[in-house]
């Protein structure tokens, strides 16, 4: 390796951490920021229910979509990890009627995989991110163990440097 290339290597190094510490400024350890949230991919997979505990004992929920930007950067994030993900999406209370889990509020924003919500076998409930409709939205079966988002909110802009 020559010189130049040392420095470069060096360079590129000391800028991805730096700009890694600026993502992360106001996130916990692990978590990214976009938006006003903050949103953790997790690595284990737990059915619904638990993910929905695993989220709270993180003083977060399972996350939630609002707005056009937030559905597009979760698909994209999804996608780059590569599996299937719980959102904090339900129509357990009123069949088909589908409400995110922390406020009770109805859908505003939707990206459904053409043919879903399908309620398959009367016994779908809770919605993924799933990966084999190129990460559109499915409503799936609760009890399944997936990966999950969790989503806390962004604890403010904060000036770097
Ligand atoms: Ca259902
Ligand atoms: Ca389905």
């Amino acid at each position: 390796m020559n010189c130049m290339c040392l420095q470069a290597l060096i360079l590129c190094t000391l800028s991805g951490f730096y700009l890694q510490n600026e993502v992360n400024a106001e996130c916990p350890l692990g978590w990214v920021h976009y938006d006003i949230s903050c949103f953790l991919f997790s690595t284990n997979a737990l059915n619904w229910y638990n993910a929905h505990g695993s989220c709270r004992a993180h003083n977060a929920r399972i996350a939630e979509v609002n707005s056009v930007d937030v559905m597009a950067y979760l698909r994209q994030m999804a996608k780059s990890y590569g599996y299937d993900y719980w959102l904090g999406g339900r129509d357990d209370v009123i069949e088909g009627f589908w409400q995110w889990s922390s406020t009770g509020e109805n859908f505003t924003v939707s990206d459904w995989a053409p043919g879903e919500p399908d309620d398959a076998a009367n016994s779908q409930d809770c919605l993924l991110i799933w990966k084999a409709a190129n990460y559109q939205w499915d409503d799936q079966q609760c009890t399944i163990n997936y990966r999950y988002i969790c989503e806390s909110e962004y604890p403010g802009e904060a000036v770097i440097g």
